[in-house]
């Protein structure tokens, strides 16, 4: 049987859509990172890997050892290759510096090298999330450090986005802007294997997804929403929902690419200067451009994720993405 690897299937890209070819390997350098990473998570205890550090993140997080030790691997992969102007990650305050000693490219990676670490220690899928930008202008000849600013474009002026996630499959979810493929890692061959051909979230779904525990904390849309997915078929929305939390970002969009379902994670008024939990630029918008492209919608309540112009480099948003019907639903409350 022949199979298609990521590698060939990124060569036919450049062959049928013009995807450039610094841009194809970029994406396989990703990709390469992301194998060594499901290596580390693989380990466990095994490898000491398990843990925190001493440390915080920007975000005031406490970093899992794992969470530093996957920033450092997608670093290290994508610095030297010559298609980078600079990288942003959930780990670091500023952007980081490709090192003057490497060639400089076009273009910008942000990640998040390990979402959903808080579920690490208690073995349940973890994944990377990663998203592409063109570096605007001539920004990436410049000698000077590339500031914040280079990074600030709405999702929609994403040239790639995609997850790897770590599962009891590695697989890698990949948009280039043309319908979504997903890899699984053939841990014998160490490459990534297309098997998922084009991925499509179904417009309608009976599931959804969301921290119930913070409840309380919702503005009036979404508690009104839920109170309408927890009545069933004797409610308004007359059928009976199934509800799932992995809380891990990944896990959680991965089965809605699979098998459809909402995610929300809303704002709420436990800290009100801040739109949501989650990342505008390495998470929200990345997992936007997926769902999109598998036929869902992504939104923050009011509006398109996408169309967002960021104002910081780590900027939170609500989040509601998923199954076309209901996040349209969701949305129309929030103007109501
Ligand atoms: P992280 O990037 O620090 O791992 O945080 C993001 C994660 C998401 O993966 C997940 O959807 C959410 O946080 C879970 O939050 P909660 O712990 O409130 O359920
Ligand atoms: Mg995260």
């Amino acid at each position: 049987m022949s199979r298609t690897t990521l590698s060939r299937y990124l060569i036919e890209q450049t062959r049928s859509h013009d995807t450039p070819a610094d841009l194809r390997f970029l994406v396989e350098v990703v990709a390469r990172a992301c194998k060594a990473i499901s290596h580390a998570v693989s380990k466990g205890a095994l490898g000491g890997v398990l843990g925190s550090m001493e440390t915080e993140n920007v975000q005031g997080e406490v970093q899992k050892k794992l969470d530093v030790m996957s920033n450092e691997i997608l670093l290290e992969a994508n610095e030297w290759g010559g298609t980078l102007a600079g990288m942003a990650s959930e780990e670091m305050d500023k952007p980081y510096q490709i090192p003057g000693r490497f060639p400089k490219g076009a273009y910008l990676l942000m990640f998040d090298p390990l979402d959903g670490s808080s579920n690490i220690d208690v073995n349940v899928s973890v994944g990377t999330i990663f998203s592409v930008l063109r570096c605007p202008g001539e920004c990436f000849s410049q000698n000077d450090a590339l500031g914040e600013d280079a990074f600030l474009q709405p999702g929609t002026q994403q040239v790639a986005a995609g997850y790897a996630i770590y599962g009891p499959q590695t697989m890698l979810v990949l948009t280039l802007g043309n319908g979504v493929k997903g890899f699984t890692l053939d841990r014998e061959l160490g490459s990534f294997v297309l098997t998922h051909e084009n991925i499509r979230v179904p417009e309608s779904t009976a599931e959804f997804a969301i921290n119930m525990s913070n409840q309380r904390h919702w503005e009036a849309p979404v508690k009104r929403y839920v109170e309408e997915l927890l009545a069933g078929e004797t409610g308004p929305l007359e059928k009976n929902y199934n509800m799932r939390w992995i809380a891990s970002m990944v896990a959680d969009v991965h089965r809605i690419l699979t098998r459809g379902g909402i995610f929300m994670y809303p704002r709420d008024a436990r800290e009100p200067s801040k739109p949501g939990k989650l990342r505008l630029m390495y998470e929200a918008n990345p997992m936007s451009m997926l769902i999109e492209q598998a036929g869902g919608a992504a939104t923050n309540g009011t509006q398109r994720i996408m169309d967002i112009q960021p104002q910081s480099l780590h900027e939170r948003v609500a989040v509601f993405l998923g199954s076309k019907q209901e996040v349209e639903r969701v949305t129309a409350y929030h103007k109501a």
